[in-house]
């Protein structure tokens, strides 16, 4: 028997549930097949038909991290009837919906459910990239978890402390540490985060060392590693799938290397993120300044004097402009294609 106590449940998640259901913790996802932990071990379990006609949105479909009621099966798969309330999630817009006119829909995938840490990693090699950085942040604090910034790769760029002070600088909260998971440097300062019962998702490019980090945190080789050309830092899309992994204790999950992350639904994220912004235009004259040519607008001022980069300026006002587009655009009504076939069966 397994105690799920031990995988992070609690009784938070806990929902009204019918007789017979048991929790589960889903620890991978594949199309329509999910592996999930329950007290009777590692199980293989599918969706309930009634699944699908309960949810309302694709969000609602569990994913790695998410708790789970089912209907135990002993002999086949399991039936998994309800999705816990999540206790955090993190969140991008989903490009891929189909084009309905012009207008392509647009709607949320969540990436993973129920962790405490977001671990934003970012490789020390040419991958780095602050607006890719500034877009984690924001999505990482959206999420209702504590983001931890971690620099990979630290034994290939000398230069490695400069970029964490200047992080460390900007993003005051947030813990900022370099690693090396081939010479193990800096890892002890990650010990921290590996606590009973907390979940870690590692987030970040494909070939920037997620898995090489889990390989090195656990001491063995779990996960599959590639080797990537350093030279223009292209992943090779090692990892394919999310996965739940279980390591003394703590547990992680790895996930495929992202190509783009675009904002979803981030408004509180994305202001915490840029929270320096955030005080200037509290200080505006104006409380509907436009930052353009109003009198007394601090944003201007901060840029005149230099207090305010420019280039950081933009990037607050493109993340911004970004996530109202996704909450105008997004076709909250849609439904995959999967959902609308089995309803109409
Ligand atoms: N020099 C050096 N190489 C590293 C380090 N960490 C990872 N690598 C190398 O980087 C390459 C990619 O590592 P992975 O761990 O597969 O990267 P990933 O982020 O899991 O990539 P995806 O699964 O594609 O998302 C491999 O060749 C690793 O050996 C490190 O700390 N130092
Ligand atoms: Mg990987
Ligand atoms: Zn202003």
């Amino acid at each position: 028997m397994i105690d799920l106590k031990e995988y992070g449940w609690n009784s938070d998640y806990e929902e009204e549930i019918k007789e017979g259901l048991i929790p589960a913790r889903i620890i991978e996802v594949h199309r329509d097949m999910y592996k999930a932990v329950c007290e009777h071990g590692e199980i293989n379990a599918k969706l309930k038909g009634t699944f699908y006609k309960e949810i309302k949105y694709d969000c609602d479909m569990p994913v790695v991290g998410d708790f789970v009621y089912l209907q135990y099966n002993q002999y086949g798969d399991s039936l998994i009837s309800k999705l816990c309330r999540r206790k955090s999630k993190f969140s991008r817009t989903d490009f891929s919906g189909h084009a309905v006119g012009y207008v392509k829909t647009i709607k949320e995938q969540v990436v993973a459910a129920n962790f405490d840490y977001v671990f934003i990693i970012v490789s020390l090699n040419q991958d780095f990239n602050i607006n890719r950085i500034e877009r984690y942040i924001g999505a990482a604090i959206q999420s209702g978890a504590e983001p931890v910034i971690v620099l990979t790769k630290a034994d290939l760029n000398s230069d490695y402390k400069n970029y964490v002070e200047e992080l460390k600088l900007q993003y005051t909260d947030i813990d900022v540490t370099a690693v090396s998971s081939v010479t193990g440097f800096g890892l002890e300062s990650l010990e921290k985060y590996f606590n009973k019962r907390k979940t870690l998702v590692f987030l970040g490019s494909s070939g920037v060392g997620k898995s090489s980090l889990v390989n090195a945190v656990a001491g063995q080789n779990i996960m599959n590693v590639n080797s990537i050309r350093e030279d223009d830092s292209k992943g090779r899309h090692t990892t394919t799938h999310r996965q739940l992994i279980m390591l003394d204790k703590t547990m992680i999950i790895d996930t495929p290397g992202m190509r783009e992350l675009g904002m979803w639904n981030a408004e509180e994220g994305i202001k915490s993120t840029f929270a320096d912004i955030e005080d200037l235009i509290n200080e505006c004259k104006f409380s509907d300044c436009s930052h353009k040519s109003e009198p007394g607008c601090a944003v201007k001022h901060a840029l005149n004097t230099g207090i305010l980069d420019e280039k950081r300026w933009k990037r607050y006002l493109q993340l911004r402009e970004e996530n109202t587009f996704g909450k105008q655009k997004s076709a909250y009504t849609k439904k995959e294609k999967l959902i609308k076939k089995i309803k109409n069966q």
